[in-house]
Formats: C-alpha cells, structure tokens, sequence
C-alpha cells in the first residue's frame, strides 16, 4: 500500500526544520509499503491539490498529524481526501486532546476514519495493518492488554535512515545569499537543521503546556549509542553533501536529567559526533558549569530558554516559579562565554502584565549578550490546566480559537490590560528586536568574537524575524536586505579581506564540523 504522511502549512512562516514525527513513523512502518511525506511548510498544497495528488498516486492511507494551530488547515485537507474515498488516521498532540473533535462526535463534522492517541509509535505498525485488511477502528490507544497506559520505553528507538531521505524540501539556503556564504567558506550550497530527540517527558508541569500531560512525567531516553550513531549519520551525509547540517534536539527539556546529558555529551564527543546543536533547556539547569563546558565542546551553539515573563508573580501563576527573573543575566553569561547564545522566548499578557511589560522586558534584554528573543501570547490550548482554570473563570473569548486561528491573537482576556494591549506588546517587542538597527547592535556586540558568529547571529536574525513579521515570498526578502544593507556590507567587506589575508583558510569559516573538543571531555572522560 502506499501510505502518505502530511503536515499541513502553519499559514505564518516556512518552517526552518522538518518534523520529527514522519520521518519516525516512516521508519516504524511494517515492511511492504511505500511511504511519501509532504510537509506543507516546504511544499504548499490547497485542498484540491492534495485530492488531486492522492488519487494521482494511489494513495491508500492518509496520516495527518497537526499542532493545535494548523488543525484547522489539518481538518480541511482531510475532508478533500476522505471526499475522494482515502481513509484519514490523524495524530499528535491537539486531535489526543480533541478526539471527538476529529471523529466529528461532538457535533460537528467528521474529519478523520482513525484517531492515533499519544505517542503513536506502537500503535502505528497496528494502523497500517488494519486500514491494509479495512478494518480501522476509530481510536487507537497506547495501552497494554490491561487497558492501561503504555509509554514507549525509547530503548529500541528505530534507525531513520536519513542517509537516504530525500531533504531537498528542507534546504534553508536561499539562492540570493550564495554569493555572501560562498565568500564565507566553502559547503554552504546547503544548511538543513535536522530533528532529533534524545528523550521524552518532563516532570514541571507549567500551566500553559501541554507536555507534560502528552508525554507523561516519566521520562525516557534512548541510548547513547543510538543517539550517537544518528549524529554520525548527519555528520556523513552533511560531508558527502559538501552542506551544512545543524540538529535540533526537539527533547523537551535536554538537560533534565543532567547527569544522563552530560553522559550522553561525552560521548558525543567522545565519538567525534560533534555536529552544531540547538536544544531546548530550561535556565535552572543551566547553572551547571560543567553542563555548559560539554555543551560548547559537543557543538552545542544555540539553547532556547523558555523565560517567559521577567515578572516572579507571573511565573509563579502558570506554575514556572523554578525560573529565577534574577538568575536569567549570569545563565545568559555563563553561556557566552562558551560562544553559546540562547533563543529567549517571553510570553506576554500573563496576569499580572500589564501596559508597558514590552519594554520592561527589553531594557533587561539590551544588557544581556545578544541573542535571538521571541514574543508571543499567553495562549490557552486545549486540556493544559491553564485552559481548564481559564475556562473555569468564563475568561476565555474565543473557546475553540484554534477553528479560526489567528496568528498572534489572544482567545482570553488578561487580567490587567485589554487583549489588544497585550497584541500591542508582542508587536511592540518584535519590531524593536528586529529591527535594521537592533539586527546591527546584536552583530556589533560580537565584535570581538570571529566572523562566522556574527554572520550566525546576522542570518539568524533574519530567520527569526520572519516568525512574526511574515518572510513568504521573494520580494518580502528583498525588502529586508535592503533594510539591513549596511550590515551585510560590512560583514561582506570584512569577510572579503579576512579571506585575502587568511592563508590557510580560517577554521572558523571554513570547517564548522571540526570542533576541536576541550581536552578535559575527550575520549575517555568518565561519566
Ligand atoms: C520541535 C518543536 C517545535 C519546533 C518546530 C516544529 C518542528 N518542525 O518540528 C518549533 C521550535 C519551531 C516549535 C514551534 C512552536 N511550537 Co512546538 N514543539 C516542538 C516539540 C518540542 C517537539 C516536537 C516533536 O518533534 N516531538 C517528538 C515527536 C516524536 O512527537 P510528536 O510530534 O508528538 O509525534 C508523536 C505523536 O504525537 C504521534 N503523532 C504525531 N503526529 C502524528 C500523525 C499521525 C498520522 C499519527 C498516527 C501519529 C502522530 O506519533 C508521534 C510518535 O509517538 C514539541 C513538544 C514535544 N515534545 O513534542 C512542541 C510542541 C509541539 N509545540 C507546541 C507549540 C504550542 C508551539 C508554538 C505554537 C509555540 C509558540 N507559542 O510559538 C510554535 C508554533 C510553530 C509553528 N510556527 O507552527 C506545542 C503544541 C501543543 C498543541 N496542542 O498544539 C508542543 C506540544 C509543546 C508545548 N509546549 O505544549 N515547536
Ligand atoms: S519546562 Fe518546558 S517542557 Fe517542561 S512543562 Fe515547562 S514549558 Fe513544558
């Protein structure tokens, strides 16, 4: 049979990486099927296109796993395929939440023939053989024959063969910026950030994510060696590419259990499997210099960190009181001075913010080394414990926002300013973070530093920019590099003279995979 896997378009931006989730059930489909992948991020389809398409190439199962904010765009697609007579198993975390949403039980229309619930990494092969026999039920549960709830252990996490999967979608170079990267360095023909997850869970709980009731608080972890081996398959292919390849260790907290990280980062390094890395963790975990020192030395280069508010009454509201507002200045410090920068995400319109909370939270950002801060909203989703006590307190406006999603907007009301104060501060922080100017200050401050990482900031920047002001399109592009023509001027001059002067080349620029590991945490360091 052959099996089609999608995730729709988010309506915003072109995501940076793939997702996770088909290429793994890809690789837990039982043998004797075809399975094609169509990420609407990289390959824009319409609901008439998507019918067209599967009935162009005999398409027998259609899998669509969705966020709670593409589900509406997720529901419409499946409705064009199901009209051409395909079965629809849906997944992930909003139609686990939402099940009778999807099988159209609530009232409203059915969606989808199947609904996968929780992780599907089990329940999959199981899918595929009963849609094969036409025999799908509708609701697929991760439970033992007991009827209780089974999570995958990770230990015999399956192999993804990413030395064969066809990434071309995936390319994140756009062909305007050959030019400036050729003159950085050779290998820049493609960049693709690849995701891979070391483990799942985490324990904390935080009142506005749906984590923890997902993936449960017992937290699992595949072997090292699995892991390892992954990172040395990127790192091959990268090479055999003449491309650039970055992971995203889409764990939801890398380091929560920090002995198990620092283990796994030596022998990262240990294997010489160091590739640059992007992981999630949260600013408590990061006071560890010895979690930082392994971080930098395994090609750790960005951590995003969930701040969320500068304000101690707001986090303890949504139950993140284990974010230290004081503590945020030296976790930021402690990891430059490793060349190690952080994706500071705030949420506004928590309950005690109120008008102004937007430049509060800047005049701390402009005196932490420079980084990449993103803005969003205080966003309700379904069956988290903040949507159960907002709706508990009639305070939710739109109770199913994610039928109509609007990028940016609240579905509740704040306790202290109006929703549209709270849009306000959102745009109010991006357009100051993102601006021609404040992208040359975040460049200028890493003078010091080597030209890669102020061209790494520069494009980043760019990239990050398009999260909230959208980058779709040729001529949105070119706006933006007019607008930050002096910058790139100067990196292009200063990238050109370096290049004359530096002979041999600079590995700095040339090689970014041949991290050299600091002595202390090569092979045979100890756990
Ligand atoms: C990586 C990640 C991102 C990446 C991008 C996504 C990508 N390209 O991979 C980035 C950083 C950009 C991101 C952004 C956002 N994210 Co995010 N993200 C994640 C994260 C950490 C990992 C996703 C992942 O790959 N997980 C591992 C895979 C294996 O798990 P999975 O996707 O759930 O898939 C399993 C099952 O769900 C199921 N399944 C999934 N799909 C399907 C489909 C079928 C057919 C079947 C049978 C089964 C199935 O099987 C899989 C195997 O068990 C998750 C948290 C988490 N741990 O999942 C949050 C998460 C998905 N993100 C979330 C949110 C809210 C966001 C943002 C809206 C945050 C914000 N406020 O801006 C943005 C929106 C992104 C956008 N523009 O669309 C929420 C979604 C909650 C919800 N109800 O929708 C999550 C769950 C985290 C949270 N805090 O609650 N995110
Ligand atoms: S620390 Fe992060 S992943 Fe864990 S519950 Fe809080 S927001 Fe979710």
């Amino acid at each position: 049979m052959k099996i089609l896997l999608y995730n729709p378009d988010n309506g915003v931006t072109r995501n940076f990486m793939p997702h996770l989730w088909m290429f793994l059930l890809q690789a837990l489909t039982p043998p004797g099927h075809e399975v094609l992948l169509i990420d609407g991020n990289a390959q824009p389809m319409d609901e008439s296109q998507i019918a067209q398409y599967v009935r162009d190439q005999n398409i027998g199962l259609v899998g669509i796993g969705a966020m709670t904010r593409m589900v509406a765009k997720a529901y419409r697609m499946a409705d064009a395929i199901r009209a051409v007579g395909v079965p629809v198993v849906m997944g992930g975390p909003h139609v686990t939440e939402m099940a009778d949403e999807a099988l159209g039980r609530d009232g409203g229309p059915c969606h989808a023939d199947a609904v996968a619930l929780g992780e599907a990494d089990e329940t999959w092969p199981l899918i595929v053989n009963d849609a094969v026999a036409g025999k799908l039920k509708d609701i697929y549960a991760p439970v033992d024959s007991a009827g209780k709830e089974q999570k995958p252990s990770l230990k015999d996490y399956p192999e993804i063969p990413w030395q064969t999967i066809d990434l071309e979608q995936f390319n994140l170079v756009p062909k305007a910026a050959y030019p400036m990267l050729k003159k950085i360095g050779e290998g820049w023909g493609t960049f693709r950030i690849i995701p891979v997850e070391s483990g799942r869970g985490c324990p904390y709980g935080c009142e506005f994510c749906t984590v923890t009731g997902f993936f449960g608080d017992s937290i699992r972890f595949r072997t090292n060696e699995s892991v390892v081996n992954e990172l040395l398959l990127l790192k091959k292919r990268a090479r055999s590419e003449k491309g650039q390849m970055a992971v995203f260790f889409i764990d939801d907290n890398f380091a929560i259990n920090v002995k198990r990280t620092k283990s796994l980062l030596r022998d990262i390094i240990a294997a010489g499997a160091q590739v640059h890395w992007v992981a999630q963790i949260s600013a408590n975990l990061l006071r560890d210099e010895e979690l930082c020192d392994l971080i930098a030395a395994s090609g750790g280069k960005w951590i995003f960190i969930g701040m969320e508010s500068i304000d101690p009454a707001n986090l303890k509201d949504v139950n993140k009181g284990f974010n230290k507002p004081a503590d945020y200045s030296s976790v930021l410090e402690r990891l430059a001075k490793r060349n190690v920068y952080a994706i500071t995400s705030f949420i506004f319109g928590m309950d005690n913010d109120t008008t102004g909370v937007a430049e509060r939270t800047l005049e701390q950002v402009r005196t932490w080394p420079p980084g990449l801060p993103i803005f969003g909203l205080l966003t309700p989703l379904p069956a988290t414990p903040l949507y159960k006590r907002l709706e508990a307190a009639g305070r939710i406006t739109r109770l199913k926002h994610w039928q109509e999603f609007i990028p940016f907007s609240m579905a509740h009301t704040p306790l202290k300013m109006t929703i549209e104060e709270a849009h306000a501060e959102v745009n109010y922080g991006w357009a100051h973070c993102y601006s021609a100017e404040a992208i040359a200050d975040a460049v200028d401050a890493l003078d010091d530093q080597p030209l890669g990482y102020r061209v790494n900031i520069f494009l980043a920047r760019l990239c990050f920019r398009g999260i909230y002001f959208p980058m779709l399109g040729r001529f949105a592009w070119l706006k933006v590099i007019a607008q930050n023509r002096r910058t790139i001027f100067k990196l292009l001059k200063e990238a050109t003279v370096r290049r004359k002067r530096s002979r041999p080349r600079d590995p700095d620029l040339e090689s970014p995979y041949e991290e050299t590991p600091a002595p202390e945490f090569s092979s045979g360091a100890s756990a």
